[in-house]
């Protein structure tokens, strides 16, 4: 087989990027290694910035995001029992969509369907070949019909954090950074009536937690547990009644606990690779970069890399323009940093550290007081989680 860009990973970075180039007539073909059912099976991110929105109307992908996603203004900061409104709309003008992940993949499947795109399910042993070479790239894989071959201009990497192309850059060409927290989120999503009209980010002694929602019958909840918690160990009840300790009284009161649809953990880490281009290879998303989920900055950040790389290849392609294909790495980068400074800070801020100092303690406390005595730090806030520019 032969195309122009070949993609590989089929989640929310690299659905997107084919739609859009295919809007723009240029041909991808998108390699995936599991199941449809399986990759809207994942449940993830909620909170969309004003950019990502954008990205997917422009994909033709924003009508059910438009007509069933909710406009937040702003969101609570809980500090022990104590409720702040942090005013989204008053210092930045902007809003965020809750809509979750799982419903942004969904519309982009349909939509790669509507115009007959080249998605390639159950994938396995992807290789990339040639990507430094004379000679254009081309990926290997294994279907049920046995090994086949793609010939391509280029190679996206949007397969994840776990997936084959981070891998096949070189050694001594990539350098890794990583800060992995000593703690993880249980996740609960429950067809319940959501507690609070906006998002609830609550610190308390014994833990953080995050009241989120899909929908106003859908709940998302989370909370900060040890990293040698399982899953599979916390009942429903034990799940509720703990959240409920770390919320304030009267939130806890209003409350609806109900059976879990979906229960999971996921650790907290971040991690960038530097570059995210090698040779005719790009790498986009959570290949190249992982927040903690604090900020809500991941599918953000993927959508940021998504938006320099589509504008890299419509460039390439209709204007016989390199620039921004040559720029991708480094102003995706510094985009990527700021999501990670801003997520570690928010982190930071809400986080119980186990072995934290009574001087760290004292300073988490300060951090919390200044920002809300102050209206430069809540725009500070502000900024930053509506999404930066691009
Ligand atoms: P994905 O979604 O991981 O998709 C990668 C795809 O690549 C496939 N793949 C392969 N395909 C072919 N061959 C191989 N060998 C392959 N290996 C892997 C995988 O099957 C998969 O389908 O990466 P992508 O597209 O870059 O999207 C990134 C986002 O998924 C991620 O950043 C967010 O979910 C992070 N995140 C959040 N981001 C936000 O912006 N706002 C949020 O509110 C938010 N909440 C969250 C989150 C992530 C969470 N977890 C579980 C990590 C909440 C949580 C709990
Ligand atoms: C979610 O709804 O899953 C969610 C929302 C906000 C976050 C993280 C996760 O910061």
């Amino acid at each position: 087989m032969k195309t122009q860009v070949c993609i590989i990973g089929g989640g929310p970075s690299g659905l997107l990027l084919s739609q859009l180039l295919h809007l723009k007539g240029i041909d991808t073909i998108l390699l995936e290694k599991h199941s449809r059912e399986y990759v809207l099976g994942r449940i993830r991110a909620g909170v969309l910035e004003h950019g990502f929105t954008e990205l997917m109307r422009e994909a033709e992908c924003g009508d059910r995001m438009d007509a069933e996603g909710e406009l937040h203004d702003g969101f609570e900061i809980v500090d022990n029992g104590i409720q702040h409104r942090v005013d989204l709309h008053k210092y930045t003008g902007a809003s965020v969509m809750v809509y979750g992940q799982t419903e942004v993949t969904r519309d982009l499947y349909e939509a790669r369907d509507r115009m007959q795109g080249k998605v390639i399910h159950n994938v396995e042993d992807v290789t990339l070949h040639n990507l430094k070479a004379t000679t254009p790239p081309y990926v290997t894989y294994r279907d049920r019909s046995g090994a086949q071959r793609i010939d391509c201009d280029f190679v996206i990497g949007a397969d994840g954090f776990h997936g084959p192309s981070r891998k096949a850059i070189p050694r001594e060409v990539l350098r890794e950074f990583e800060k992995v927290y000593p703690f993880g989120w249980l996740g609960v999503l429950s067809r319940t009536k959501p507690v609070n009209p906006e998002l609830i980010y609550a610190r308390n002694d014994r833990g953080f937690a995050l009241c989120s929602m899909r929908s106003q019958v859908l709940s998302r909840y989370y909370i900060q547990v040890p990293l040698s918690d399982k899953a599979e160990d916390w009942s429903d009840a034990a799940f509720w009644a703990e959240l409920k300790a770390r919320l304030p009284q009267e939130v806890a009161a209003r409350l609806e606990a109900g059976p879990s649809i979906e229960k999971s953990i996921a650790p907290l880490r971040s991690f960038v690779a530097e570059p995210m281009r090698y040779g005719n290879l790009f790498l986009a998303g959570d290949a190249a970069h992982i927040v903690p989920p604090t900020g809500a900055r991941g599918l953000n950040s993927a959508g940021s890399d998504i938006h320099y790389l589509y504008h890299g290849l419509i460039n390439h392609y209709l204007n016989g323009d390199d620039t921004g294909l040559e720029e991708y790495s480094a102003k995706a980068l510094a985009r990527v940093w700021k999501a990670q400074r801003f997520s570690w800070w928010m982190t930071s801020l809400l986080h119980s550290f186990p072995d934290t100092s009574e001087y760290d303690r004292h300073l988490q406390s300060t951090e919390m007081e200044y920002l809300f005595s102050s209206d430069a730090a809540q725009a500070s806030l502000a900024e930053n989680y509506v999404g930066l520019p691009f």
